[in-house]
């Protein structure tokens, strides 16, 4: 079990639950049981730890339960928690699911998002009109984004393989500005060519909040290419290059925390957690979960955050 991810506690204060995402054996819809928001997303095999992410805050909270999204917020930032029910095709449901969030998001003034984490049901496997799950989530949730600010509103993201539940989305929003940035080493993941999908994915590279950098799932992709395929070794070292490269030094990796690491053959996961160990420092907060990525050539992705 992780230890607690503190988004928006300041040392010292007394601190709540905003939230809690369990990584876990199932996925549910999110609930607000006892005046706390919960949600579990399938990311765990019988046998394999579960992971939790408890967001916390020292100021009052508020938990709404706005139907099928539900929403807890303390004045400056809100988390936000929805599911989209399996499916054999998914873009009207995910567009409708992103416009229902952008109308709640901006009703209660948390317009700016920060940190989006979308988890797919067999996202390398085909839809019913022969579409790849994620190019179908893609689709759905880019004609959204098409009314609601386009690039410009994107934010870090991850978008992952689930073991089970359909689509799984939570995401953090605030009041304040953010800026969301791109990673020099890459095409902006939005202006894929159309040969990734009939839409490209809607996220940015990371998004800086204050001090806080939420990088978003970083994988072995340069320009828009996959490269070292079939090599783990390769990928995790390129992929840990891209984090890098997010961060003003390399020396800055010593600062992230919150770090998730998704690998796709669970004969990989040795290779990658000796990189990362060794990347990352000795106290950081860092989940491994064996799941299908995006691109079916893809065998690892991180995430974290910098503070
Ligand atoms: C996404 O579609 O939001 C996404 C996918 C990734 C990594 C980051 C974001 O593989």
């Amino acid at each position: 079990m992780r230890g607690p991810a503190d988004v928006v506690t300041r040392p010292g204060t007394a601190t709540r639950a905003l939230g809690t995402i369990r990584y876990t054996g199932r996925s549910g819809d999110p609930s607000v049981a006892s005046g706390a928001l919960t949600m579990d997303v399938h990311l765990t095999a019988p046998g394999e730890p579960d992971a939790v992410d408890v967001w916390t805050t020292s100021r009052p909270v508020s938990v709404v339960d706005g139907g099928r999204v539900k929403y807890a917020h303390d004045g400056e930032v809100a988390l936000f928690a929805a599911r989209v029910p399996r499916s054999d095709r998914y873009a009207d449901a995910v567009e409708r699911l992103y416009t229902e969030l952008f109308a709640l998001t901006a009703a209660t003034g948390y317009r700016e998002l920060f940190r989006v984490w979308q988890y797919v049901e067999d996202v390398n496997g085909l839809n019913a009109d022969g579409l790849e799950v994620y190019q179908d989530f893609c689709l759905g949730r880019a004609r959204a984004f098409d009314r609601h600010g386009g690039p410009a509103a994107m934010p870090a993201a991850t978008g992952v393989g689930a073991l089970g539940g359909g689509i799984s989305v939570h995401l953090l929003a605030c009041r304040e500005p953010v800026r969301h940035l791109e990673n020099p080493r890459q095409v902006p993941a939005y202006h894929y060519p159309r040969r990734y999908g009939p839409k490209p994915p809607s996220f940015a590279r990371a998004t800086r909040r204050g001090d806080e950098l939420h990088l978003s799932g970083t994988a072995a992709i340069v320009g828009h290419r996959t490269v070292f395929p079939g090599d783990v070794a390769g990928q995790c070292r390129e992929a840990l290059r891209n984090v890098e490269a997010l961060l003003d030094a390399p020396a800055d990796l010593a600062g992230l925390d919150r770090i998730k690491v998704y690998v796709r053959r669970a004969e990989d996961v040795e290779e990658v957690r000796r990189q990362c160990l060794r990347a990352f420092p000795a106290g950081a907060d860092i989940a491994f979960f064996v799941v299908d990525l995006c691109r079916p050539d893809l065998l690892v992705e991180i995430e974290g955050t910098w503070s």
